[in-house]
């Protein structure tokens, strides 16, 4: 299956991918793939991660305003497009709720499943599920499915739940 990553810079795009490819339910194993020390991702990188018996191509997408024209173009072929937001920066969520629903607005796009993250959860200043939602106005958006989950890239926090999610929605598309 082909994923898109969308998302503002710094939301934690390149995190998740790289949390996701080391990830490991037992919790032993839990550690590496997360860093502090990040470069912003220019332009764009691909990423084959497999899980269980799905191969998964992740395309992860520069969130600088300079990268966002190219979001659409590779959206087009995902079977779903995964929208992280930063759910501990207030001043940016606006534009996140904009990006997002600029893109989805897009005919090309029309019915792709979207999977909306907050990330940094392990913020004390990060928003509730509730509000994240309220937001980013996710109840607005009734042409396709949507689905919203709070995580931690550093703690990995609910990692296993996007694994299933992205899982569970390559098989339904093969
Ligand atoms: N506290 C905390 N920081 C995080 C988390 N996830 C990512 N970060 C930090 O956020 C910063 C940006 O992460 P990136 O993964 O580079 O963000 P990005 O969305 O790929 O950014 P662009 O490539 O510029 O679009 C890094 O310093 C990360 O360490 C998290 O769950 N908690
Ligand atoms: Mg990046």
């Amino acid at each position: 299956m082909e994923l898109s990553l969308i998302g503002l810079q710094n939301a934690g795009k390149t995190s998740l991918v790289n949390v996701i490819a080391t990830y490991s339910s037992v919790s032993f194993f839990k550690t590496g793939g997360y860093s502090e020390d990040m470069i912003p991702t220019v332009g764009f990188n691909m990423r084959k991660v497999t899980k269980g018996n799905v191969t998964i191509k992740l395309w992860d997408l520069g969130g600088q305003p300079r990268f966002r024209s190219m979001w659409e173009r590779y959206c087009r072929a995902v079977s779903a497009i995964v929208y992280v937001v930063d759910a501990a920066d207030n001043d940016n969520l606006s534009v996140s709720r904009r990006e997002l629903h600029d893109l989805l607005s897009k005919s090309s796009l029309n019915g792709i499943p979207v999977l909306v993250l907050g990330n940094k959860i392990d913020k004390p200043e990060a928003l509730s599920k509730e509000d994240l939602t309220e937001q980013m106005g996710l109840k607005s958006i009734t042409d396709r499915e949507v689905c919203c989950y709070m995580i931690s890239c550093k703690n990995s926090t609910n990692i296993d739940a996007v694994i299933d999610w992205l899982v569970k929605h390559s098989k339904s598309k093969n």
